[in-house]
């Protein structure tokens, strides 16, 4: 458990208005989830993503970038950082022995290290080079790396519910990722992912967190 002197309620950095295609996949929704999972209210400091980011926000995250967090003890960036300091402070989210925590600390960054980027380098092709002359090309490799990847991850997963055995961090991560393949038929050809996504987003603190990020998105106005 964590000594935290954290009294008031974290505060989330998110958008108020991001494309069509980004709702539901920006990145605070695994801060969201995370809290929720924890029964621990949060307020969101809402940033427009067509907007440059100030210095002020950028002294919080150096890129600019959603999330971040501040509980008034520990100011943070990096979605798996600040999950991985959510964990520290319940074991929902993080095992205390060590053999537990070290397991969900490596799968959390096999999501964020192993995983994310190839899953983004796809995405980033599917949605902003379709008209490039070069994409299609680009675009074999790349499928087949996710590819890969995501039978490596099968193999891994088994027939277990969730990474390390029992519901961490980690598959918060994971699945977040994972979601970002929603356009491809990639994750279905796994059975196995596909039914370890479909059960991280049947968690009620999953669908809490997505209804709040929508909720926040929907009073955005739109630039
Ligand atoms: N590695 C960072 C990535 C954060 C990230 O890429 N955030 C996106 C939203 S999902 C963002 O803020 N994009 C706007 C930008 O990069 O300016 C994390 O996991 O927190």
């Amino acid at each position: 458990m964590s000594d935290t002197s954290a009294t008031t309620q974290p505060l989330v950095s998110a958008f108020r208005w991001v494309p069509d295609f980004a709702r539901g996949l920006v990145r605070d929704l695994r801060v969201r989830w995370a809290l929720e999972e924890i029964g621990r209210p949060y307020r969101t400091v809402l940033m427009d993503a067509a907007q440059p980011r100030d210095a002020e926000y950028r002294a919080w995250q150096p890129f600019g970038q959603v999330p971040a967090f501040d509980d008034g003890a520990i100011r943070l960036f990096e979605s798996g950082a600040i999950l991985l300091y959510l964990g520290e402070q319940d074991e929902t989210l993080l095992p205390t022995d060590p053999a537990g925590r070290w397991a969900a600390t490596a799968w959390t960054f096999a999501a964020l290290n192993s995983i994310e980027p190839a899953v983004s380098r796809l995405v980033s092709l599917d949605l902003f080079h379709t008209n490039d002359a070069w994409s299609a090309e680009a675009r074999v490799p790349a499928l087949e790396f996710v590819n890969a990847r995501l039978r490596s991850l099968a193999d891994a997963l088994g027939e277990l519910d969730w990474l390390t055995g029992r519901f961490t961090v980690a598959d918060i991560l994971m699945v977040t990722v994972l979601r970002n393949l929603h356009h491809t038929n990639l994750v279905a050809a796994f059975p196995n992912l596909a039914a370890f996504q479909a059960r991280g987003e049947a968690r009620p603190a999953f669908q809490r967190a997505m209804n709040a990020q929508i909720n926040d998105l929907s009073n955005g106005d739109t630039p």
